[in-house]
Order: structure tokens, then sequence, then C-alpha cells
């Protein structure tokens, strides 16, 4: 048999002409779970608290530390009632100060007047995400503006031996988050961060931990901070020659991804209840509604992102009830809009080439029984319902086992009679992908696959009547 061998460089251009020839980056197990979570709650909690400040200077005395009353246990029950799969906490913010009784530093709840310097509010909170079946996640900021030697080689020592402390002490932790900021210490001087060696030392320890920053490696800030993820969401992401802080890629390239990005890096979507980050009483009547943190929901989880919603406990060490109340009205909220999925009412339908063939598992509202059909270039596939049914939501649910998939698609709006009444165009559709548009009678939804990277997967078509009152339609 002849063989045709082709030169390197044809190789390399046919390879950047088509980029889908090129290794897929797909998700880890890990990040699919991760990704699957959904949402989960954000702790600002320190000695910011109690002074009123966002950034303290680290100049604070630890004695102002003092939560009388903290209640792990009703963080835990606020955080499972309103839906969240975990919480993750500041363990170390920039002023330095550590909920866990380091040795690595002279300002912790060791040298509070809490409990009496006994406290350990990473050990109280850990256990109470155990008993509650809630994972439970750091932030520890590089930034300290607290440590003598924050700003020499010394306290990459430290930091690292920080963090030693928190794997081997509080795991399993799911998440570590590293903020990008890199201020000035008490001496004036900045820090050069060994973030290799960090993420080798986190590696090592805790394998499965998922680590956050501008560019992962695992989970990618969005770029913003109001909770808002790309309507063009990728989970890929170019990292190559950027860093972390005022060093990382575009903050809208964060939001919305790279189009055939290196790596599967998918967004986070971190934002506050209130104005601020910590509990200040005066932001007590400026708690998110209910409405406006559904509407949070719809542009991170329904635009394939995860949503981190902080929620930081009060000078008690509470959830203050302003904040209780609203996500509990969230929680109702989201479950009655989405209480009754009507694509269900409908025949699902797959068109190969031509003629259609039935293919129920597309809307029977139940992700594990799709998957079964890989799309291919101008294929579709849709509901077609007996009677028209009034919708103004649909819900794309891709499966990203093997990669994003979808670049390009088209929803087509038809009547029973086969006559197009609306087409939206679409970009990406990934893990979740909410489409609103103004209340219709429709008689077919069909989705066209009009470029994807290898074979797109559908797993589910969900079709909602939504009241504009609950959730905006400009999505
Ligand atoms: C930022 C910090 O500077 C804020 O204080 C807050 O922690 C936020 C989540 O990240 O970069």
């Amino acid at each position: 048999m002849r063989m045709f061998i082709l030169p390197n460089r044809l190789i390399i251009i046919v390879l950047l002409w088509c980029p889908n020839l090129l290794a897929q980056p797909k998700p880890t197990k890990e990040q699919l779970q991760w990704q699957n979570m959904e949402f989960n709650i954000f702790m600002h909690f320190g000695p910011n608290t109690f002074t009123g400040a966002e950034w303290g200077s680290g100049k604070e005395k630890s004695m102002v530390f003092n939560p009388k009353q903290l209640d792990c246990n009703q963080w835990c029950a606020v955080a499972k009632a309103a839906g969240a799969k975990g919480i993750l906490i500041t363990a170390k913010h920039h002023d330095g100060f550590c909920l866990w009784p380091s040795k690595y530093s002279n300002h912790t709840v060791q040298q509070s007047s809490w409990k009496n310097g006994k406290g350990d509010v990473l050990r109280e909170l850990s256990v109470a995400c155990k008993k509650a079946g809630l994972r439970f996640g750091v932030y520890i900021s590089p930034w300290d503006r607290n440590h003598p030697d924050y700003g020499t080689e010394k306290y990459n020592d430290i930091f690292c031996g920080m963090m030693e402390e928190l794997f081997t002490g509080y795991g399993p932790i799911f998440e570590l988050w590293w903020d990008g900021a890199n201020g000035e210490g008490p001496n004036g001087k900045k820090q050069i961060y060994d973030w290799k060696r960090y993420e080798e030392l986190v590696r090592r320890l805790s394998p499965q931990t998922l680590i956050f920053s501008d560019i992962g490696p695992d989970i990618r800030w969005v770029g913003n901070e109001d909770g808002v993820a790309g309507s063009t969401n990728f989970n890929t992401l170019h990292t190559e020659g950027f860093g972390r802080g005022a060093n990382g890629p575009k903050q809208d390239t964060l939001t919305t991804g790279n189009k055939y990005g290196k790596n599967w890096i998918p967004a986070e979507c971190d934002v506050s209840i209130r104005p601020g980050w910590f509990w200040h009483a005066e932001e007590n009547k400026k708690v998110k509604s209910p409405k406006q943190l559904l509407q949070l929901y719809a542009k991170s989880v329904c635009r394939g992102a995860v949503l981190l919603l902080n929620v930081p406990p009060d000078t008690s060490g509470k959830i203050d009830l302003h904040d209780v109340q609203s996500l509990m009205g969230f929680k109702k909220l989201k479950d009655s809009v989405f209480a009754h999925n009507l694509a269900k009412k409908g025949q699902g339908y797959f068109v190969p080439h031509n003629g259609s063939i039935p293919l129920p598992e597309i809307n029977d509202g139940n992700l594990a029984t799709g998957g079964t059909i890989a799309m291919h270039h101008i294929q579709s596939l849709g509901i077609q319902f007996s009677k028209p049914v009034r919708i103004n939501t649909i819900l794309l649910r891709e499966d990203l086992t093997k990669g994003q998939q979808v670049m390009k698609a088209k929803l087509l709006l038809m009547n029973t009679k086969h006559e197009l009444l609306q087409e939206i165009a679409l970009t990406t559709i990934g893990r979740k992908k909410m489409i609103r548009f103004p209340d219709m009678e429709v008689g077919i939804i069909g989705l066209l696959i009009e470029e994807q990277n290898k074979p797109a997967i559908i797993l589910e078509i969900e079709a909602y009547s939504i009241g504009e009152e609950f959730l905006e339609i400009n999505q």
C-alpha cells in the first residue's frame, strides 16, 4: 500500500484552518461536577464586618473580630434552603486577618476577643457544611496588608504554609479562590507572587480542588463583578502569554471566553447580594430583591456559568434577616417560573437528512435520557405540538462531556402550519442557554445547527411561559 506523507508545514496550515481538528479541550470530571452545582454562596467575613470597611488596611486590631452568636449551621440552613450547593468563605481577605488560628500570622482568630481566642471559623463552617451536605470552599487573598514579610521572598513560604494549613486541616475543599489583587504591604513593598509554586502545592495537596483566578487554571473570573456572563459564553479560553490580576486577558474576553480556546476554563459569576462584599448595617435596605436575584440567575446560570452569590454574615455572626428573606423569595420565584415545562406537551423529532424521526428524549424533561443524537452540520431537531402552546422562553441544554460543540445555531419558531413566526440567531449553547422572546403561540420549535466543532449533542429543549414582571424579556 502506498502512503502519502504530508509535510509538517502543510499539517500546521491545515490545523490552523480547521481548528476543530486539534485536540479539543473538554472538562475534567471535577469541572463538570462543579458546573452542575450551578449556584454557590460566597461569604465575606472578617474585621471589615465590624469596622465598616471594604478593604481593611491591615492595621485593624485583631480584637475587633467578635461575632458573639456565630452560627455556621444557620448559614448552611439558609444556603441549602436557597438552593445553593456549596459555601465559599474569605479565609483571609486583603487585610491579612485569618479566620483560622494560623501559625504563620499574628493577626488571626487566635488574637481576637472571639471565644477568648479559642475559636476557629473555618473549623465550624467546614463541619457544618459536611453535616448539611454542602461543599466547602475558600478564598485566600495573596495580597496581605498586614503581614510583616509581605513583599519579600519569605512571604511566598508563608502563603504556601497557610494554604497547607487549609488543605490539611479543613478539606475536602472543592474550590480555591485566588484574587489577583497585588497591592502594597505594610512596608510599602509589593509581592512577586510565585504562582507556579502555589499551583504545584495545591495540586499536590488536593488534586480534586478547582482553582479559580482570572485565568484559572480550572475556573475563570467572568470579567465583571455584576454577576453577568456573556450571552455568548465559551467554556474555553486562551491563557498563553497572560497572567493574573492586571496581566489577565481583557475583561470582555473573560466574559465570553474564546471560540476554539485552548483550555477548558468555565466562567464563574461572583456578585454580592448587597452593594458591598462585607456586611454593613446601612446597606440592609439595599439587599437585592428576589426578582433581581432571578435576573442574576438568568444572566449567569442560564448563560452556562456558575453563580457565586455573596451573602455576608453580620456582626453577630449570622446571616441578616433581610438577606434570608430575599434568598427565600428568590428560591420560591425560581421554582415557580420553571415549574411547568411546556415542551413536554409536544413530540420531539430529529431530521437526519430528510424525513423526520421521533426523538422523545429531547423533551421528556430528563437530562439523563438525552445525548443519543449527534447533530451534524445543517441538521435540525425540535418539538412539534399538535395544538399551539403560548410560550416566551426556551432553555437549551448541550452535552459538554466531550467539549463545547455548537458555535452557531438558529432557533425557528413556527406555527402549526410550518409558517415561520420568528427566527432567532444563536451563537453558543453550552450547559444551559436561555432564550427569551415576546409571547407567541408556537406549533413548532426547530433548532438548526449551522456551525459546530465536533458533532453536537443536544440533551434537552425546555419551553416556558414566564411573566415579564418576573424576568426581563431582554436577555
Ligand atoms: C475583589 C476584592 O478586592 C474584593 O474585596 C472582593 O473580595 C472581590 C470578590 O474580589 O477583587
